[in-house]
């Protein structure tokens, strides 16, 4: 098959499980054509079956808002028509759907039918897509879509509750591809973080509200009263100069480490214990599902589509939102023994498994064929 992928290009989940997506199914040799404006973070190796195609979003002294979507329709149509596509699969509704919408149009005209895939993943429902400024053109845009799909159950019952939706959405989880985060940790940079064989827990993100990083400060200072550990603070966003003042005024700086953006993920979570998810809500949680695949036991909070992925007490724990205490005595459970650590270790990659690209691609592979 001749796909193109619509995406955003940065350490986001959605462009992230799309670029995976991608090479995925160029390993399976269909031709995965990439259209975004960036090269993807995750899209650094090279293979015969994938193209990129940069969209270019000239300014002028008129726009104030150069206009991204037009550009990408236009984008679309050239990448469709000159590499005789397939279908187009764009991540993330807004504004991937009504573009998709308005490229299809204007290849229907020229006599070309190509079906259109949206993926939903998360913010593009349940936060920037209901605002009332963009919710008409994203329903419309979902209808007009040939197949919808979500994340995560709950990521579908909640565009059902929010929007007017006229058919099916189908549930994909993301996946997660195994053998890549079976690392073997690097001593030496294990050393770097924790000199004394202290604990490492991690916190991985776009550090945005809605992940509330105090949370996960609250939770290590917690930690860190009862035993010998380091906080490494992955990604980067708006949040983090208040975590970083946050950690000073805790006098917790010496223990945390704030590495910025990462693409070797595999290998700072071969070092890791533990990972901190405290999001007010995750529609699935694909940071938390590379942990487990690295078998790094998640504490997190229960919100939307987590408890699809953690085992309770098994591969992990999940808490109410915001309740730091329980949180804290859950990660110091699972830290203070090696044998308990271990055995969360063990039973976080088993079920990490379930999610192994192995299982979830083929889906997406279903789905295209129905429409060709
Ligand atoms: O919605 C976001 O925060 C951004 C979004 C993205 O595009 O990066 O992340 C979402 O998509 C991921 C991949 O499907 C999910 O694993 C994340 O849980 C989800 N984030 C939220 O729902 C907050």
């Amino acid at each position: 098959m001749r796909i193109g992928i619509v995406c955003y290009p940065t350490f986001g989940g959605s462009g992230v499980l799309a670029t995976e997506l991608g090479k995925a199914l160029a390993n399976k040799n269909h031709q995965v054509h990439f259209i975004t404006y960036q090269q993807p973070v995750r899209l650094n190796e090279f293979n015969a079956n994938i193209f990129y195609h940069e969209v270019h979003v000239p300014t002028y002294p008129l726009f104030d808002y150069p206009p991204y979507e037009t550009a990408l329709s236009s984008a679309m149509v050239d990448v469709a028509m000159n590499h005789k596509l397939d279908l187009l699969h764009v991540h993330y509704a807004i504004p991937h759907a009504s573009a998709a919408y308005m490229a299809k149009k204007i290849l229907e005209k020229e006599g070309i039918k190509i079906p259109v895939i949206t993926t939903l993943h998360g913010t593009d429902i349940t936060l920037v897509g209901r605002d009332k400024t963009y919710a008409p053109v994203v329903t419309f845009s979902m209808n007009e879509s040939d197949a919808i799909t979500a994340v995560s159950q709950n990521l579908k019952d909640e565009t059902f509750k929010f929007f007017k939706i006229e058919k099916d959405i189908e549930v994909i989880h993301n996946f997660v591809d195994v053998s890549r985060f079976r690392k073997k940790p690097i001593d030496a940079f294990r050393k770097v973080i924790a000199p004394n064989n202290e604990r490492i827990v991690l916190h991985a993100s776009n550090f945005r509200k809605v992940k509330r990083i105090p949370d996960v400060v609250k939770v290590f200072a917690e930690i860190r009263k009862e035993l010998p550990a380091k906080l490494l603070f992955v990604g980067d966003g708006p949040e983090r100069p208040m975590a970083e003042e946050m950690c000073r005024q805790l006098d917790l700086y010496g223990d945390i480490r704030f590495v910025g953006k990462q693409e070797q993920m595999e290998e700072i979570l071969a070092v890791s214990d533990l990972f901190l998810l405290t999001s007010e809500y995750e529609s699935f949680g694909l940071a938390a599902l590379e942990a487990m695949a690295a078998g790094v036991p998640v504490i997190s909070t229960n919100a939307g589509g987590i408890p699809e992925i953690q085992l309770q007490g098994k591969t992990g724990y999940m808490s109410n939102l915001g309740d730091v205490k329980e949180m804290s005595e859950h990660a110091i459970h699972i830290l203070k023994e090696d044998s308990v650590l271990q055995e969360f270790k063990k039973r976080a990659a088993k079920h990490a498994a379930t999610f192994d690209i192995h299982n979830i691609v083929p889906q997406y592979e279903e789905l295209y064929n129905r429409f060709l």
